[in-house]
């Protein structure tokens, strides 16, 4: 079923306020806080740091901070569950007491259960519930600080190293197929699917030009009938075009916000928060005329 273009954005249940009456596309902040996160240097590392890189991110219009604890960078190593949460609880603690909304980027079940309850409500795993057997079923038996099971964001993954796997003979239809593979079996294992949001996971597994042709087909998006999320940011896509990948990025947030996606993942928060707002401008304007 396709939506119109301008209908404004499509939101999980579940979400806390004020995200959950908020009528445009969402601005998720990222903050990453590894050693070797390919974007930002890892310049976040202490909670302190922490806290002023989101109120950075929160004073340049992030609704919300997504925090991560394994780089998914080309050739970064993995870690266990014991480093991931060593990096991510005290900035956790020290977010939510800042009164900051949070999604964590884990795919470890056990991390997901341990910031779940320190406020966190928000899963985001780049691997759809895949990488760790334990996932689905945790994420259908947790609830939140509010007593709620939490939302959960998942990505189109095909593996751990996101250099491989690259090959597609119609790239849109088989991460559609792929990653609704991945959302039936979450759903099975006992998720909501009101509170699921797909992600076509860009750049994981995918050349620039992929990249490029899964934004063009947001019909095949849409096809999951749920809300979306787009994380192109700083994407090897992003910087594929010649001109600065931030501004990019903005520029595929203002073409993700006019097809309704729930919320676009960044590092830099202010262009894409101009974004959201110009296309919400579009679709009540459109809307006025009936
Ligand atoms: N990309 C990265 C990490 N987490 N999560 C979602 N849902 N979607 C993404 O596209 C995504 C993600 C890699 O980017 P980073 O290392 O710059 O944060």
């Amino acid at each position: 079923m396709r939506r119109p273009l301008l209908s404004g954005p499509r939101r999980p249940v579940g979400l806390p306020e004020p995200l959950a009456s908020l009528d445009r596309t969402a601005v998720m902040g990222i903050l990453n806080v590894t050693p070797d996160s390919f974007s930002d240097g890892g310049l976040h590392n202490a909670p302190e740091a922490a806290v002023a890189h989101a109120r950075l991110l929160r004073d340049q219009g992030a609704d919300l901070i997504d925090l991560g604890g394994e780089s998914t960078r080309p050739g970064a190593e993995p870690v266990d569950e014991e480093e991931e949460l060593r990096r991510v609880m005290p900035v956790v603690r020290a977010l939510v007491a800042d009164g900051a909304v949070l999604s964590i980027d884990t795919m470890h079940a056990a991390v997901a259960e341990a910031v779940i309850a320190e406020g966190v409500g928000i899963i985001n795993d780049v691997s759809g519930g895949l990488a760790d057997p334990a996932m689905p079923a945790t994420t259908a038996r947790l609830r939140t600080r509010r007593g709620e099971p939490p939302v959960m964001i998942a990505m189109h993954w095909r593996g751990p190293d996101v250099r491989r796997h690259t090959t597609y003979t119609d790239v849109a239809r088989e991460v559609r197929e792929e990653l609704g593979a991945a959302l039936r079996a979450l759903v099975e294992a006992g998720v909501e699917r009101e509170r699921l949001v797909a992600d076509p996971g860009l750049g994981f597994s995918k050349a620039a030009a992929q990249d490029w042709e899964l934004l063009a087909h947001w019909d095949e998006l849409e096809a999951h009938d749920l809300p979306v999320l787009i994380g192109a940011s700083r994407k090897r896509s992003m910087g594929s075009l010649g001109v600065d990948r931030d501004q990019v990025t903005a520029a595929v947030s203002m073409h993700s916000a006019l097809h309704g996606a729930w919320a676009v993942r960044v590092h830099e928060a202010a262009p894409s928060a101009a974004a959201a707002r110009a296309a919400r401008a579009l679709a009540q304007a459109g809307s006025r005329r009936g």
